[in-house]
């Protein structure tokens, strides 16, 4: 008995000696996670080249991420380098050797046998892509002047009236397709929807006129940022429409068709 209490007075001892021992503990920071990094590598548009053939890539007017936050970078980027490339890639080896490498892009879809599936698309593509991307600015939004927002206004009631509309156009057009403000030969504005890469060009498609505005409704234009919300898209999208691109083409169409004057 006597020896377990020395045994234990002697654990005491060391107890004590080992604690007094002990480095002293200082409190230190724990970092926190770094934030996601958020930073996108963005390539150049001027870097995006067609492939050999009679179309070319439209140089775009403005670098992608310039409609941010309406429109993000990435879906710019994608928007442009891959989907707009793959329908000019594919317009020119279609064309090639045929007749159709002389014509322009107007005159290919005024004359396209709807049958011929592949032009349809891809020359569809082309062009309706070429006048969406030329469509906006980061500097764009607010409303158009001159001739074309009296036409708005005498045929739509007022601005707003013709937002509604071609918003409910964009919105009801079912799966993947366009929204377009088209004029007729007499200066007359109306909105129009077309389905997949369909034109308002394109002869016995249902609609007809000169197209003004393009809003691309496919998914691959707004997934990324609205999901499945494509109305938040079409309404960021009025705050990047380029209006002076947009009455240029008006004023034009009514020289080239010498309409009715629009007061
Ligand atoms: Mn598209």
């Amino acid at each position: 008995m006597k020896n377990v209490r020395i045994a234990l007075s002697i654990f005491s001892v060391v107890l004590i000696f080992t604690s007094c021992n002990e480095k002293k503990l200082t409190e230190v920071q724990v970092p926190l996670p770094e934030e996601e990094v958020t930073t996108i590598q963005l390539g150049n548009p001027a870097d995006i080249i067609a492939n050999e053939g009679a179309f070319k890539m439209m140089p775009l007017p403005y670098s992608y991420d310039a409609l941010e936050p309406y429109i993000d970078a990435k879906t710019m980027e994608t928007h442009y380098s891959k989907h707009h490339l793959g329908y000019i890639n594919k317009l020119n080896e279609i064309v090639s050797g045929t007749t159709l490498e002389t014509l322009t892009i107007e005159e290919i879809l005024k004359s396209l046998d709807l049958e011929n599936k592949t032009l349809r698309n891809n020359a569809g593509g082309y062009y309706n892509h070429n006048l969406y991307l030329s469509n906006l600015s980061s500097k764009g939004g607010g409303e158009p002047t001159g001739s074309l927002h009296a036409a708005i206004v005498k045929d739509f009631g007022s601005f707003s009236d013709f937002k509604k509309q071609l918003a409910e156009t964009a919105n009801k057009q079912f799966g993947s397709g366009w929204a377009w403000l088209v004029t007729d030969k007499t200066g007359k504005l109306t909105t129009v929807g077309t389905a997949n890469q369909d034109n308002p060009l394109m002869p016995n498609i249902g609609v007809t006129g000169t197209p003004l505005l393009a809003l691309d409704v496919w998914e691959h234009a707004y997934y990324l940022k609205y999901q499945n919300k494509r109305n938040n898209y079409v309404e960021a999208f009025f705050n990047v429409i380029n209006w002076k691109i947009v009455e240029k083409r008006y004023d034009e169409s009514l020289k080239k068709n010498q309409p009715i004057k629009v007061q």
